[in-house]
């Protein structure tokens, strides 16, 4: 047995003026309470340091930057890292990242693992980003403050590394975020590099809307619990991987996200469930070993998988992907 013990921190919300260090130390909290467990491997939510901006839809570029990091570490967050190296706890965590290293400024919704010596190694740029650019595509509702809003296409561009595997820990690791899960192309390409873990941080609201032309209406309260763990079930089942889902939930600014942080099994089921709306970390033992199950079986892909039929299938119907619209 290859165990990897895996914990998801949930987060409670984060207020608006909320500082850096103030979050850093909840962070902190729950690494050490999570360190005290024996676990190995922490993941923190989409976007941890910060309350999820990209609901506002904000002008001014001095304000929004304020929400980016320039360095990671930096000062407020090198506690962490320090943190980390001291108890030797590897550690997966969302930021906004500014990139200045082109000598333009590029934003990112971003997410790196650390590894138990405190050092960065891998990055991970949102590839799946949702919402709108600005107003003029935002339903009626939306525009006068709808709690679905969301504009991370107005402030990150597209990803632009990928979907990597990282051999780190005893185990291969990869990432995606929020959004991501949704699509089975972000597993799909974690699975093809024999993914054994997959980290997804998510900001997503407790309340799930439906528009048709101009009309807006709400979908049952249940439905986007069910969607959020569907996906990250049938990613996991389908490419034989442990999946950590790790929610920011609760009452953010006015605005309800939901929580539903899991741990998910190769096989598919929940083996870790968080029970609240606020801090909370959950733990697994992951037995790296129960991917070779699917990985060696159902899933064998050199042997089962049919991609020669996948692409008659997308000369058939002419749909590829198109440039991401606004
Ligand atoms: N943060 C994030 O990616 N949220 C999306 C919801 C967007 S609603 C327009 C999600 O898939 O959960």
């Amino acid at each position: 047995m290859r165990k990897l013990r895996v914990a998801a921190a949930q987060m409670g919300p984060v207020a608006k003026d909320e500082s850096r260090a103030e979050v850093v130390q909840r962070l902190l909290k729950m690494m050490r309470g999570a360190a005290e467990m024996g676990v190995d491997l922490v993941c923190y939510p989409e976007l941890a340091l910060t309350t999820f901006f990209p609901r506002w839809c904000i002008d001014s570029k001095d304000e929004f930057d304020l929400y980016f990091e320039r360095e990671l570490p930096g000062p407020e967050t090198r506690p962490l890292f320090d943190e980390a190296a001291r108890l030797k706890i590897g550690f997966y965590l969302g930021y906004a990242e500014l990139d200045v290293s082109s000598g333009e400024k590029k934003r990112f919704n971003t997410t790196v693992i650390v590894d138990k010596a405190g050092r960065i190694v891998g990055k991970y740029r949102k590839v799946h980003l949702p919402g709108h650019k600005d107003l003029s595509t935002v339903g009626g509702t939306a525009k006068s403050g709808h709690v679905v809003n969301n504009f991370e296409r107005r402030y990150f561009e597209l990803g632009d590394l990928g979907f990597p595997v990282w051999r780190a820990m005893g185990a291969n690791l990869g990432m995606c975020i929020c959004n991501d899960r949704r699509w089975p192309e972000t597993f799909r390409a974690m699975g093809l590099r024999d993914v054994e873990v997959v980290m997804c941080g998510y900001n997503t609201s407790a309340v799930s809307a439906r528009r048709i032309g101009n009309r807006e209406t709400l979908l049952p309260s249940h439905i986007g619990m069910f969607h959020n763990h569907l996906s990250m079930q049938a990613g996991a089942y389908q490419n034989s991987t442990w999946v950590v889902g790790i929610a920011k939930c609760g009452r953010e600014e006015g605005h309800d996200l939901m929580g539903g942080s899991c741990i998910i099994s190769p096989q598919g089921e929940i083996v870790a469930l968080a029970h609240t709306l606020e801090d909370e970390v959950i733990v697994a033992d992951c037995d790296l070993d129960e991917c070779e199950i699917g990985k060696g079986g159902m899933f064998n892909f050199d042997r089962y998988r049919r991609i020669e039929h996948y692409r008659i299938i997308t000369e058939q119907t002419g749909r590829t992907s198109p440039p991401a619209a606004g």
